[in-house]
């Protein structure tokens, strides 16, 4: 597929981002694909006006952020947008890819001799390698499987929704399957090796199968993307002697939510309106008999759900989900579509609500549910409208739901029996799944991970699930951060260079008044029932405003709740539904309602699900909160992290519609800061922004005085020209000599360019009157 993209507009109404510099015309913000094609062609600089010109060519060119001769937001921001125009998605940023979301088909970058490149520029450990996907992913897996004293690997996937997460994290996956399929004989040169197709292996094939599983009951349609993941995922990919034997997920907040609710032009998980689809197509024999409308499902079921079932039922099959465990997984979906159907009513001349036996599609909505979970229909009817509680441990009282709250506490309990339901098959499936691709512990001895999760939200309103994915990525952030000083302090001293500072921004600040003793998630997690939910958010920020982090939002028109200045930016939480997210609670009832199915499947369900505390929702006394089970799935993750060397690829959508040869420079640029690109240049660029290697060094500056060939005495030489070039100008506190390169500042650098041009204007003068002698 190709497109027209003169018609498209590369831009914005209008740019907050403040100019960096002074400059003497503003620069153009809305710049249409044509137009700045046609400056590209005619070399004029879209930054002329800055004190440095960058050539658009040499902006295109840079496929590394951290090379790009000097550095602001703005430039970084203009190099990634021209790129993005000429079609080259992937920039480096130092170690970690900046991938920005192509918003259209590609193939042609995913092709298997493009893995072939990749995977033989990784062997071949050339110097620069390519910016792809497929070079992180190679990478990491070369380190896994080749390197000496092996270490486990993760690619941290990142970017805010619709950024291309679970597209890169899937090529990814295709890559380190595929290359495992090939066999690479190197008889002489590892970049002639013989590349031999082979079928997939029955592991690798189970592995890819997971994805279309996974994407069927976890994604969504949402107003960003129409396959948006709504959990998080880390898979695992097991290698033993070189090769992969096995695999492993992790899946981080399932959006169980979204099975009851969802807001407008959002659908419910695409496994819904598959089924719906399969039965009234006839893929799906004798099922269940479908209804005109469901009430939780938003939005139809389309052809593709159709085509994309067939894609799950061959994903089943791969994995060895047999015909009846399938049909016993769409039984419960099934049910679920008809557990939301079911409608309460006041009964007549009473105060108690009850399920609506009035309504003929409510009471065959009750049957068919029953039927399906194997529960009874009074069993069932009870456990929605009937509050059950110990009064001792022999002695349990039934009392009808408080008059005032009957009816909303009936729709509670029901959607907290689907919610229930919904977590506990995606955990079985999850389960299930690994059962199948996990290896034998003794076949395998490190990983590769692959992390695709969430990025920082921001919404007009903001609720626990955003907490919890906003506090993942300071995490995140805080591993990176330090990750990466750590690797740059690591440079710097096989530079024979310690000493020099690298300044950063440390959140840990503000990890900590997110979850330690007295924190955000402590306050929330302690708070008594009683407590009204803009009292909570008071004393959060009472508790935590000498942080400097934490505070009420500054306007009384807001609705209650509190401001977290996340390191991306600050972050409204709203009150509503806070504590009442966070308690979770699932009364006992309905834990025991599942339990008595007569459906043995049902049964197990809720049987050994990790992630649903099961004893939690029975016995114990100890509190258990989203924030707490959230937090300790995040330390768990750490932990494991911690064990691995880190890539890292940052996805960015360069508009917010996903438009085609669109660039949104605003939009853009939030993201480059929100996911930390800015902060990795900034501090592998810290102090000494300009790093260049000794012979890139030479060529530029030494002039026709210093020989190309300058493998020696590199120091002395670097010495001299900026010694004398600028006439004693530079002072050389503003370089500092490594042992393969030469690091400059800002200022060192203009006066050695400045120097450059004048000497360039001299050679132009001096030619000109020669060539006027001699013509
Ligand atoms: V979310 O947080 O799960 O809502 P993701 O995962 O970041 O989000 P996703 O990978 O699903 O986004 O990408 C969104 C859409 O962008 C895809 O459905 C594709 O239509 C499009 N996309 C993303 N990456 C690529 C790519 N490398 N090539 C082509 C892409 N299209
Ligand atoms: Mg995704």
């Amino acid at each position: 597929m190709d497109y027209d993209e003169s018609s498209l507009s590369l831009g914005r109404r209008s740019s907050k981002i403040p100019p960096p510099v002074p400059k003497k015309k503003p620069r153009k913000d809305v710049v249409t694909v044509s137009e700045l094609r046609c400056n590209t062609g005619s070399q004029e600089s879209l930054l002329s006006d800055s004190f440095l010109d960058i050539p658009v060519d040499e902006l295109i060119l840079c496929d590394d952020l951290t090379r790009l001769p000097i550095l602001y937001d703005d430039i970084v921001l203009e190099c990634v947008c021209l790129r993005y125009c000429e079609r080259l998605f992937y920039t480096w940023a130092g170690p970690t890819l900046v991938a920005a979301n192509p918003c259209r088909l590609v193939d042609y970058l995913y092709t298997s001799s493009q893995i072939k490149h990749h995977h033989n520029q990784v062997k071949s450990g050339v110097d620069r390698r390519d910016a792809h996907v497929y070079s992180i992913a190679g990478v990491a897996h070369h380190r896994l499987t080749h390197d000496l004293g092996l270490v486990n690997q993760a690619v941290l996937v990142s970017g805010e929704s619709g950024a291309g997460k679970t597209e890169s994290a899937r090529y990814m996956l295709g890559y380190l399957t595929h290359v495992e399929t090939k066999i690479l004989q190197v008889p002489r040169s590892p970049l002639k090796g013989v590349w031999e197709d082979m079928e997939p292996t029955d592991i690798q094939n189970k592995i890819l199968a997971s994805n279309p599983i996974l994407e069927a009951f976890g994604n969504a349609a949402t107003i960003r993307n129409h396959n948006s993941s709504r959990f998080g995922k880390l898979i695992r990919l097991q290698y033993g002697g070189q090769q992969l034997r096995g695999a492993e997920i992790d899946t981080y907040l399932l959006e169980k939510t979204r099975v009851t609710h969802q807001t407008e032009n959002e659908r419910n998980f695409h496994i819904f309106y598959q089924v719906l689809s399969g039965v009234r197509s006839g893929l799906l024999k004798d099922l269940f008999e479908s209804e005109e409308t469901y009430n939780i499902l938003l939005g139809e079921a389309t052809s593709s759900d159709l085509a994309n079932l067939q894609e799950t039922l061959h994903a089943f099959q791969q994995l060895n989900f047999s015909r009846s465990h399938q049909n016993e997984i769409f039984k419960v979906i099934a049910a679920l579509l008809y557990l939301g159907n079911i409608t309460f009513i006041q009964e007549e001349g009473q105060t108690n609500w009850t399920v609506n036996k009035a309504s003929t599609e409510c009471v065959r909505s009750l049957q068919g549910a029953c039927v399906l979970l194997g529960l009874r229909e009074d069993q069932l009817v009870n456990t929605l409208t009937v509050h059950t509680f110990s009064v001792s441990s022999a002695q349990k009282v039934s009392v009808f739901h408080k008059p005032c709250e009957r009816r909303r506490q009936c729709v509670e309990r029901r959607d907290a029996l689907m919610q229930l339901i919904y977590q506990c098959l995606f955990i079985h499936i999850v389960n299930f799944i690994n059962d199948k691709i996990r290896a034998d512990r003794t076949v395998w001895s490190h990983f590769l991970g692959i992390l695709d999760v969430y990025g920082f939200e921001t919404f007009e309103q903001n609720s626990l699930e955003q907490l919890c994915i906003n506090y993942a990525n300071e995490r995140l952030q805080q591993a990176f951060t330090f990750r990466y000083l750590s690797a740059e302090h690591q440079m710097l001293k096989e530079e024979g260079l310690l000493g020099m500072d690298v300044p950063y921004t440390d959140n840990s600040s503000c990890v900590r008044a997110l979850d330690s003793r007295i924190s955000v998630f402590a306050i929330l997690n302690e708070l008594k029932r009683d407590v009204k939910e803009d009292e909570a958010c008071n004393r959060v920020c009472k508790a935590l405003e000498h942080t400097g982090l934490v505070c009420a939002p500054s306007s009384p028109k807001h609705t209650p709740g509190f401001v977290i200045c996340h390191y991306a930016g600050p972050v409204k939480y709203d009150a509503e539904g806070l504590l009442h997210k966070n308690k979770d609670e699932v009364p006992q009832e309905v834990w025991g309602l599942l339990a008595g199915s007569s459906q043995d499947f049902i049964g197990k369900l809720t049987v050994g699900t990790h992630g649903v505390d099961i004893e939690a929702g029975r016995r114990t006394t100890r509190k258990i909160t989203t924030l707490s089970k959230f937090k300790s799935s995040v330390d768990t993750l750490m932990k494991t992290l911690s064990q691995c060397d880190l890539h890292y690829v940052r996805c960015i959508k360069p508009s917010e519609g996903a438009l085609t040869g669109m660039v949104d420079r605003e939009y853009t640029l939030h993201q480059l800061k929100a996911c930390g690109v800015i902060e990795t240049v900034c501090i592998s660029q810290a102090g000494y922004p300009v790093r260049m290697c000794y012979a890139d060094f030479y060529a530029r500056y030494g002039g026709s005085r210093i020989e190309r060939d300058v493998a020696a005495s590199s120091i002395a030489l670097a010495r001299s020209i900026l010694g004398t070039s600028a006439e004693g100008d530079i002072d050389t506190a503003k370089c500092r000599f490594g042992y393969t390169r030469v690091f400059l500042s800002e200022s060192a650098l203009h006066t050695l360019e400045k120097v450059r041009e004048e000497k360039r204007n001299q050679a132009a003068t001096c030619l000109q009157k020669c060539w006027r002698k001699y013509s």
